[in-house]
């Protein structure tokens, strides 16, 4: 990227930019949440849409001069609709939880009760966490994953939404490996008269590319980030039936945000004129592959995997049986430049400091053109440095490798 004023005005910021850039450029990202976005996306962030005030809708601004941005919100709501669905969408949230916060808003007020699931189990902070917004503001009931199986059985969040009658059942997580049965979460919640609320902040780009269930077409209403699988600039959307449109629109501004931020926008609107197109759908595809040969050579060197493996871009190592904590693993593989999330596995007995997993995802590793021959040899590079985490030696041999066949997998140029 090409940043001229800057590296002539500001050398401070500039050099710090230009060793992150250097750092992605030379290391392996493995966290499920992150990706690189095209310089197309990176190009529209860095404009002068940033400089104008745009509160209220298409139309209806609360500032003049706002012509030409609503062009650029009317194709970016166009292009999103037109990938998922959706009769009616939001394209101003800025980031995950703010767009949750907003749903929340719409549709009921503090005090009522929704279902989201228990963190530990995979879930998200603002799926009811007490430490969060969510969780101090509404009632929040936790379901959870099965203990055996690692999945979430349908049975038993029946029975719960029976016994709790909840206004809202929120589906949809952060550490969950398995396909998710919308339909089964829509009837749950038509029998005992609840809202459905999804949040697929991490799979909506699997799910864009047809490979996993669109709960568009059955929720209430559907969040997601824009920023990992979508592959597109840091923030977040809401796409919700016609009906609530009102609600949600009002709940974004001026319930939770002031101005939207255009430069985002414009950049969201180039990331789904990405997803739309042909090539996007052979990424996709190739994420889940390498997230399942990326499992399978975890078990195969005696890992184990909550839920045994993965259907989509991620899953979650549990280190119990390796003798080492999340966190402990997570910075092991940051000397040999390597990048993964601490993770807590269901019931985790450790901290969340330091739990007793680490999530791995493959979005990142894939937009580079790494396919199942690289996944094998990530996972031998990670088992070795996991096994000889006391040789300075041996980490900085690994650290080599994994910079060389980073830089013969560049970060997207164009
Ligand atoms: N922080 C995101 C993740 O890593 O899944 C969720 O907000």
């Amino acid at each position: 990227m090409q940043h001229n004023a800057l590296a002539e005005k500001d050398r401070a910021v500039f050099n710090v930019i230009a060793r992150e850039e250097k750092r992605q450029k030379e290391e392996l990202e493995l966290i499920a949440s992150e990706n690189y976005v095209s310089l197309s996306v990176l190009e529209a962030l860095g404009t002068v849409l940033t400089n104008k005030y745009s509160e209220g809708t298409v139309g209806h601004r609360y500032y003049g001069g706002n012509q030409i941005v609503d062009e650029i919100e009317t194709l970016a709501v166009a292009r999103l609709k037109k990938i998922f669905g959706a009769e009616h969408v939001n394209v101003q949230p800025l980031s995950g939880s703010p767009a949750n916060a907003a749903v929340y808003m719409a549709f009921l007020k503090p005090g009522d009760k929704i279902l989201g699931l228990k963190l530990d189990h995979g879930g998200h902070l603002s799926h009811g966490h007490p430490v969060n917004f969510s969780g101090m503001l509404y009632n929040f009931v936790q379901y959870e994953v099965d203990s055996k199986t690692g999945r979430i059985d349908m049975a038993a969040v029946r029975k719960l939404a029976k016994k709790e009658k909840p206004k809202m059942i929120v589906a949809g997580y952060s550490a969950y490996s398995r396909e998710i049965d919308w339909k089964e979460f829509k009837k749950i919640a038509d029998e005992v008269g609840a809202y459905t609320f999804a949040d697929i902040a991490h799979t909506a780009g699997l799910i864009a590319a047809k490979l996993l269930d669109n709960p568009v077409p059955y929720f209430d209403v559907v969040t997601t980030t824009t920023h990992k699988t979508l592959r597109g600039p840091r923030g977040a959307v809401i796409m919700c039936q016609k009906k609530f449109a009102k609600l949600i629109d009002r709940a974004v501004f001026p319930g939770m945000q002031g101005g939207p931020h255009n430069h985002v926008t414009a950049a969201k609107a180039v990331a789904f004129g990405e997803v739309l197109s042909k090539d996007f759908k052979i990424y996709a595809k190739q994420i889940i592959k390498n997230s399942k040969v990326l499992a399978q050579e975890f078990l195969k060197k005696g890992y184990e995997i909550v839920s045994g493996g993965t259907d989509n871009h991620l899953f979650v190592l549990n280190l119990q049986n390796k003798n080492i904590g999340g966190h402990d693993a997570e910075v092991i593989l940051e000397k040999v430049g390597i990048s993964v999330s601490r993770s807590t596995i269901p019931d985790d007995p450790k901290s969340p400091m330091n739990p007793s997993g680490v999530r791995i995802g493959t979005p990142a590793a894939t937009t580079r053109g790494m396919k199942e021959k690289e996944m094998k040899q990530i996972v031998s590079w990670i088992d070795e440095a996991l096994q000889n985490r006391d040789s300075d030696k041996i980490l900085a041999q690994i650290k080599k490798e994994v910079k060389k066949m980073c830089l013969e997998f560049p970060i997207p140029t164009k």
